[in-house]
């Protein structure tokens, strides 16, 4: 064949090829909706995935996502449906880069710790929905939760909490941020401190569940402790609307075991059931006002006894690990990791045998619920069932960690699941838009994977954690996107982007900060003794001072304002071999205080580029 034959026998098949690359082009501007088979429009899967995830430079997201970043000690923050990475909120961890836990507020906030197990993100609600204030997040080491304020991102103040040992059901807020729930994971002898051995577990150990309260600026205190059996206090939930008043907790190991050199996997498996615990907060709240509890170790603690028909356990099999209470609260939502079903008891059912004293068996002065008499439904949704979300429609979602799938299933008769994921691989927990707010928005769904197997470009064996974006807005979830993080992310939670507003710049009226200064005359030195504390400007592209000359064995104060009020104009101050990192925004005013242990001369210089001329930005910080 010649060429030209060969480009007239083609030249059709050219065209159509060309033409159909156009309709292509064209169609991928518009966005696609989402929620669509691909069959239907003709379009694979692939694209119908790419077109939905796909946000525009310059457009925003739809939602924010923010995640906790387990022993990382941060939240991380992305973007939906793009699953950008956005910012890193650091919040139990020092984190050079915001200067957090460098400067002498922040290390303050820090104490003795430089990490932390961040778990559950909680955001502030009203009225049973996220109303953008503030976020709360556990320390699942420490017994410390975190509240952060969504106006600038950042950790304002860390509760550390007595007698709470590893706080893990935490951090759930009630329906209007009244309080959040704190629980011991690894029960111990109370106080701490106390040494009892591990053979007296069942005598000595103790677990304790609390409530704190949150003032209306967000300030978080302990409200009250409850002491209760040495099991395993594990994930919790707030009641709402049906539920409104009740907090709850899952616990394993109701064997009350620790027996050294035997597995506790083995030992805390042995009964068929252990508990959802269910307290009562206001009865909780008023029964410390009315003077009923002992103060242990400077916190006022509960004994079950004192809180009749205000608290329960509620039989849940089997070694149990989520609870979620449905938007209605009239549904709490029990999972058992050893389990192949998700158990759906009924609030409704719940009050009225509380009322009744319907019980099975009473443990420690805790009444036991019987099980038939609360249990609506028991929902096959497959094997090693954790967490569940809710899409607004009357589904639930499931993650199945054994099975490494998610179950969609019907809440209500005949309660059956009508659609199963597979996702890669080992789900964790896993979050819905708003999905544990009393009005979800469905939408999507992310799947918190424990397990990505090379489903990213090899980083070495210390990989990261991987992220599912799913399409819940049809029948069928659709798989949209895989992202990657830092470890760990355990839950996280999806804000509509419109109910936040953060601020761009410190306002300097708002700047309520006494050692602010906004002017070359309010700069200054002054020494008193052997303490030296110098107020400081930084503005492009200088400092002011620009040199500091202190003398050996000196302690160092410096006060330093960024008088910017433009958008994005951060300056840094870094001091050369003084491990000194201040990230100070717009309007901003942070202090540092350090010994001037090595005498000579030491540069310090803006670490943020900040202008044409950032790299003068610097100066000497002479050490006599
Ligand atoms: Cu990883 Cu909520 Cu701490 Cu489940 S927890 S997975
Ligand atoms: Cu200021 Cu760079």
């Amino acid at each position: 064949m010649n060429k030209g034959r060969v480009i007239k026998k083609f030249l059709p098949l050219v065209v159509i090829i060309l033409a159909g690359a156009i309709l292509f082009v064209s169609c991928a501007k518009e966005k696609a909706p989402r929620g669509r088979a691909g069959g239907a429009s003709g379009r694979s899967d692939i694209v119908e995935a790419a077109l939905a995830t796909y946000v525009p430079p310059g457009d925003l997201d739809e939602y924010y996502l923010f995640y906790s970043g387990g022993h990382s000690g941060q939240i991380f923050v992305a973007g939906v449906p793009s699953m950008r990475h956005i910012s890193t909120i650091p919040v139990f961890t020092p984190y050079p880069g915001t200067g957090y836990g460098f400067d002498d507020e922040t290390k303050a906030m820090l104490g003795e710790y430089t990490w932390g197990d961040s778990h559950h993100p909680g955001p502030s609600e009203t009225n049973g929905d996220y109303d953008g204030r503030w976020l709360f997040i556990n320390d699942n080491a420490q017994g410390r939760i975190a509240r952060i304020d969504l106006g600038d991102f950042k950790t304002k103040q860390i509760l550390k909490v007595p007698n709470i040992s590893a706080n893990h059901g935490s951090s759930f807020v009630t329906p209007n941020t009244e309080y959040i729930t704190m629980a011991t994971r690894m029960s111990v002898p109370i106080p701490l401190g106390t040494y009892a051995d591990v053979s007296e577990y069942a005598e000595k150990y103790n677990g304790i569940i609390a409530g704190i309260k949150v003032a209306d600026d967000g300030e978080m205190s302990l409200g009250w402790e409850i002491l209760v059996p040495p099991f395993n206090y594990d994930l919790g939930d707030a009641g709402k609307l049906v539920s409104e008043g009740w907090l709850f907790w899952t616990c394993y190991n109701s064997e009350r075991e620790f027996i050294e050199g035997v597995k506790l996997e083995v030992t805390a498996s042995q009964r068929d059931k252990d508990f959802v615990l269910a307290v009562n907060w206001r009865d909780a709240e008023k029964a410390v006002k009315d003077g009923k509890a002992q103060m242990i170790d400077g916190a006022p603690v509960l004994m079950p006894a004192d809180l009749p028909g205000s608290i329960v356990f509620i039989p849940l099999a089997k070694s149990p690990h989520g609870v979620d209470v449905a938007p209605s609260g009239k549904w709490i939502i029990g999972s058992g990791k050893l389990s192949p079903t998700t158990t759906v008891f009924n609030w409704e059912k719940a009050l009225a045998a509380i009322e009744a004293e319907d019980f099975e068996a009473v443990v420690d002065d805790i009444p036991v619920l019987r099980y038939e008499a609360v249990m609506e439904a028991e929902v096959p949704v497959g094997l090693g069932p954790l967490h569940t979300q809710f899409d607004g429609k009357g589904f639930a979602y499931t993650s199945l960690f054994v099975e490494s799938s998610i179950a969609k299933w019907r809440v209500g008769e005949p309660w059956d699941v009508v659609d199963k994921i597979p996702v890669a691989y080992n789900v964790g927990h896993l979050v819905t838009a708003e999905g544990e707010t009393v009005n979800p928005d469905g939408n999507y769904l992310v799947s918190l994977n424990k397990l990505s197997k090379g489903r990213h470009l090899s980083v070495g064996p210390s990989i990261p954690e991987s992220a599912q974006l799913i399409d819940i807005s049809g029948e069928k979830m659709k798989l949209l996107y895989d992202a990657f993080t830092e470890p760990e992310p355990h839950y996280a939670v999806m804000i509509k982007a419109d109910k936040l507003s953060p601020y761009e710049v410190y306002k300097k009226d708002k700047n309520t900060n006494p050692n602010a200064i906004w002017s070359d005359e309010e700069v200054r030195v002054e020494r008193n003794g052997k303490k030296v504390e110098v107020w400081m400007m930084a503005v492009r592209s200088f400092f002011a001072p620009d040199v500091i000359r202190v003398n050996k064995g000196d302690e160092v104060t410096l006060h330093i304002t960024n008088i910017e009020q433009t958008r994005d104009e951060l300056h840094g101050l870094a001091i050369n071999d003084y491990n000194i990192n201040i990230v100070i925004d717009p309007g901003e005013t942070k202090s540092v205080t350090f010994t001037a242990n090595k005498a000579g001369v030491y540069a310090f210089y803006c670490t943020n580029f900040c202008s044409a001329l950032h790299q003068e930005m610097q100066g000497y910080f002479l050490v006599k």
